[in-house]
């Protein structure tokens, strides 16, 4: 196993890349800090938080729910603060929370624009910053692995508020590596390519676009969240022992 005995937090857990992301970890031997929210559909993402701390504890490793919005001020605190408590440490954070609510540019409200910020790279900033202080205070190194996306180097029509932020949580690794390294902390980015999310149910559910999109993909269909996370699982690991900040990995091959 990869992460035996680690601990580790993931953000936007409930769904997705980081439920993924949350389970190969827990088979990888880590104990794991589940953090979601959804405002629109709380009980329904909760749900889900819960069914996976579940999945986790069958298979024999410890979990627990936070539910926070990574963009508020207090939420990172709470975060670090819930998971040293249950897990008597931090080794390792997935920082993978992240919103992509499509929206045309020349029409584009500054409260989307300002929301989507505060949530994808705001959030990624404050999480990232309290865990970095935890494991510096722990003395014993750690890693951070924040997913950005492929979107940050192609840009998209309907997402100029949102490839921004992946932009940033890349840059933002490439800094944090060099300002922990001294702390053997080591910060990476993944790049995904398209990946069969509920972020983007609307292209994959209609059949149409979907056979479009996955045309156009050289391996020829979707990613998956379990593509993303092993991935993850690599870089978080011991294996990836001189990995700083300065990799890319796109998985789903799109172009
Ligand atoms: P998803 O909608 O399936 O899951 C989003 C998760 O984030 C949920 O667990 C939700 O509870 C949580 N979340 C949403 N807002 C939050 C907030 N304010 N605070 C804390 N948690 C919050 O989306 P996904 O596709 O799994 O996306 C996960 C990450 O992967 C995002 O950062 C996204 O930008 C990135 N990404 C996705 C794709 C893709 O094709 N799906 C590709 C590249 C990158
Ligand atoms: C990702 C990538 C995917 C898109 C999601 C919403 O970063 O661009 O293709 O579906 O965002």
């Amino acid at each position: 196993m990869l992460l035996e005995g680690k601990r580790a937090i993931v953000t936007g857990a409930s769904r997705g890349i980081g439920r993924g992301i949350a389970l190969d970890f827990a088979r990888e031997g880590a104990d794991v800090a589940i953090n979601h929210f959804a405002a629109a559909d709380a009980a329904f993402d909760h749900a889900a938080a819960e069914s996976l701390a579940a999945d986790i504890r069958a298979l024999g490793r410890r979990a627990i729910v936070i539910e926070g919005d990574v963009g508020k001020d207090d939420t990172a605190d709470r975060l670090i603060g819930a998971t040293v408590d249950a897990f008597g440490g931090l080794d390792i954070l997935a920082s993978n929370a992240g919103i992509c609510p499509f929206h045309g540019f020349l029409d584009m409200p500054s409260s989307l624009l300002r929301t989507v910020i505060d949530v994808n790279l705001t959030g990624a900033y404050l999480v990232a910053q309290a865990a970095a202080r935890q494991m510096v205070a722990q003395g014993r190194g750690g890693a951070i692995v924040a997913t950005s996306s492929i979107s940050a180097l192609v840009g998209g029509a309907m997402q100029t508020h949102y490839t921004p932020t992946k932009a940033g949580v890349h840059s933002l690794m490439q800094s944090v590596a060099i300002a922990l390294g001294r702390h053997g902390i080591r910060c990476n980015s993944v790049m995904p390519g398209a990946i069969a999310t509920d972020i983007n149910r609307d292209d994959w559910s209609d059949p149409q676009k979907r056979a479009y999109l996955d045309s156009r993909i050289p391996l020829g269909r979707f990613g998956t969240p379990e593509d993303v996370a092993r991935v993850v699982s690599f870089l978080a690991s011991e294996r990836a022992p001189m990995s700083p900040g300065r990799r890319c990995w796109s998985t789903a091959g799109f172009s």
